[in-house]
């Protein structure tokens, strides 16, 4: 076993973050480091919050720290934010909203943001979430910012997916066109101390009813962060949704669906990796390519790769 994934069963935290670091960077040990990791998976509970700047995800994690600590349970948080190439800036805001647990030995957080790692940054979180899983946290909360592809990306690797939205803010419109429908599990209302909330609430239900692909009921919750308000029910829904994932036919046929995807992602990955060293390193490959045919070119060369390159 690799020493770093050895010592990672051990609950060795250093360990824990070096790993994440060496997998974000795509170092040459990543796939022997995570075959290892996946050998010791622990199957923790993976929920991802999402939803516009602001909305409150990082205060609603915050809460949910408290309510899963009371409950005994240990917490990693990774914070993805695809807008931003230095992991660390993002998480400043948050470190202050989560300072009261950054001692405690029950809860890990950490940023991850794009750095050029082969996959992306989904690859890469999805390889985050696992590592913290073979360390053992029984949950792991993953919050995104926005409504971009690659926080799709990211909110297909999670088992439960919650929605963040805020009355008032037309968040709605933005579900419709980024597709956010296609993989909200379960939509959350904060900031419900303001006004607007019966009208989104009844819009969301619409949504909701007219959406025939869910397997599920698509829970819809209401919670103020800011007073600790509707935090138990929303870790009762996210429970229940967990509980149709792993437990009923509908959820094993999704489950399995992703790693379809994951394992197609996985192979591409590697491909690529072998076509762009094989295409860097040949010396007949054109310097000049300002006035080249790029079909006729692609076409030759991923011809030349699959004869001369294995
Ligand atoms: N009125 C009200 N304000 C809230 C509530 N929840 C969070 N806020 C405030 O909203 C602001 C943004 O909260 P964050 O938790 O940082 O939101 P976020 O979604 O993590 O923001 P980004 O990570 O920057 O996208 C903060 O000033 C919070 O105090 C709530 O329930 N009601
Ligand atoms: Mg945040």
């Amino acid at each position: 076993m690799h020493h770093l994934v050895e010592r990672i069963a051990k609950r060795d935290i250093r360990a824990l973050a070096k790993a994440i670091t060496l997998v974000e960077n795509d170092h040459a040990d990543k796939l022997a480091i995570m075959q290892d990791v996946y050998s010791i998976k622990k199957n923790g509970m993976v929920v991802g919050l999402t939803g516009s700047p602001g909305a409150g995800k990082s205060s609603l994690v915050n809460r949910l720290i408290t309510h899963l600590r009371a409950e005994g349970k240990t917490v990693a948080v990774i914070a993805v934010d695809p807008t931003s190439p230095f992991s660390g800036g993002a998480l400043l805001g948050d470190r202050v909203r989560m300072n009261e647990h950054f001692a405690d030995d029950g809860v890990y957080i950490r940023s991850m943001a794009t750095r050029g790692s082969l996959g992306g940054l989904a690859r890469a979180t999805k390889d985050a979430i696992r590592i913290c899983d073979a360390f053992g946290f029984d949950v792991i909360l993953v919050e995104t910012v926005g409504v971009g592809q690659s926080e799709l990306d990211i909110m297909k690797l999670v088992d439960t997916t919650v929605v963040v939205l805020t009355p008032n803010s037309g968040d709605v419109l933005q579900i419709f066109k980024a597709g956010i429908m296609e993989i909200a599990d379960l939509f959350v209302i904060n900031k419900a101390d303001l006004p607007g909330v019966g009208k989104l609430k009844a819009l969301l239900r619409e949504l909701v009813h007219s959406n025939n692909r869910a397997q599920h009921e698509i829970a819809i919750v209401k919670t103020i962060s800011t007073e600790n308000s509707g935090i138990h029910e929303l870790w009762e829904k996210i429970t229940e949704h967990h509980h149709f994932v792993f437990h009923t036919e509908a959820g094993k046929k999704r489950l399995s669906q992703q790693n379809q995807m994951e394992i197609l992602e996985l192979i591409r990955d590697e491909i690529w990796r072998e076509i762009h060293s094989f295409i860097r390193q040949h010396p007949d490959f054109p310097q000049e390519l300002a006035t080249v045919d790029p079909y006729k070119l692609a076409n030759d060369w991923y011809q030349k790769w699959k004869i001369e390159g294995r």
